[in-house]
């Protein structure tokens, strides 16, 4: 029932459950109740996430291709500033089809690089060290399989070349400012000197533009969302009854912070394997923090941590910037 106190995780779940489980807890204790977002990158997921990119409504994955297509002799010129040769580090490569068009950039101007992306799916690592090569001649890759600061401790302790790191996508925008900054301190540690950052930020813009990407017409955002409801009813068998929640956005722009929710249409009790947890009508779920940055404010990150800002590179609505910094 709803009185009791939410008891600490469960048994009977596999590791990887387990987690998914205790971090789910986590959330629906918290006042107002969230979910984590990293969660809504099951198959499904993926497969949505897919059909965002190539939505009308959500505009950063087309602004970065941009700046990777139509841009791509200033990264390389960026990057082969010093001709040592390098790692190329890619957090979250995705299938690549942006950082494609620097390989091959890289490759055509002579460049001596490893490419080692990083990801927690070792599908993507799987799926990029066998077509990569197909599909740029030349390129060498090596991927790493794992968490983000834990695989580049893993390369901290071998003997590398300088460092070029890229965070593409505006992944960052899904920390809090407080959590980006604490992130890129995270990165410095692992970087001396002269290596470089290229990391990519979703700008303040007209703030109905930013709202439309992340409530889109054709309701893939809200599906998405959804989604890890349907996810927790499949794996951790509990039983959200879906068609009771709706999806909401907000955007708010003297902070810059967009938020999803998912909010609760009527009283409701889901199960989860030990304990209930109670949703009252109009509750609302926090799901996701899609963060927007000032170009100052980006200026600032990098100061504050440890880079010097080096050069910004903006599609040509100047909607999104792919910064580059110099440790
Ligand atoms: C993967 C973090 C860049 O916040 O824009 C897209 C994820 N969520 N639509 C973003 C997302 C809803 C996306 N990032």
């Amino acid at each position: 029932t709803c009185e009791e106190p939410l008891n600490q995780g469960t048994k009977n779940q596999s590791p990887d459950n387990q987690t998914f489980y205790d971090e789910v807890m986590q959330g629906l204790r918290m006042s107002p109740k969230q979910l984590p977002s990293k969660y809504f990158y099951d198959a499904i997921g993926d497969k949505l996430f897919q059909d965002i990119m190539n939505c009308e409504d959500y505009y950063l994955t087309r602004c970065e291709m941009e700046i990777f297509t139509q841009q791509t002799g200033q990264l390389v010129n960026s990057i082969m500033e010093s001709d040592e040769p390098f790692d190329l580090v890619e957090l979250g490569p995705g299938d690549c089809t942006k950082s494609i068009h620097l390989f091959r950039g890289l490759i055509k101007a002579g460049a001596d690089f490893n490419y080692l992306p990083i990801d927690i799916s070792q599908n993507i690592i799987r799926h990029l060290e066998k077509e990569l090569p197909e599909s740029v001649p030349g390129i060498k890759v090596s991927g790493l399989n794992g968490e983000y600061f834990s695989m580049l401790e893993q390369l901290s302790h071998q003997a590398g070349n300088r460092k070029v790191v890229m965070c593409l996508g505006g992944n960052i925008g899904n920390m809090t400012i407080e959590e980006s900054h604490a992130f890129c301190k995270g990165l410095r540690r692992y970087l001396t000197p002269g290596d470089m950052l290229i990391i990519g930020f979703d700008l303040v813009k007209n703030p109905a533009v930013i709202r439309n990407a992340y409530d889109d017409r054709e309701g893939i955002t809200r599906r998405f969302n959804l989604n890890l409801l349907r996810r927790m009813n499949r794996e951790l068998h509990t039983d959200f009854s879906i068609d009771s929640f709706e999806h909401y956005c907000s955007y708010d722009p003297e902070t810059g912070a967009c938020k999803s929710y998912l909010v609760c249409l009527e009283d409701m009790q889901v199960h989860f394997h030990t304990e209930t947890v109670c949703f009252k009508k109009d509750e609302c779920i926090w799901m996701e923090i899609s963060q927007k940055h000032t170009v100052e404010q980006i200026d600032h990150m990098a100061a504050t941590n440890g880079f010097q800002r080096f050069r910004y590179l903006t599609d040509s609505q100047n909607w999104f910037v792919d910064a580059i910094w110099v440790a």
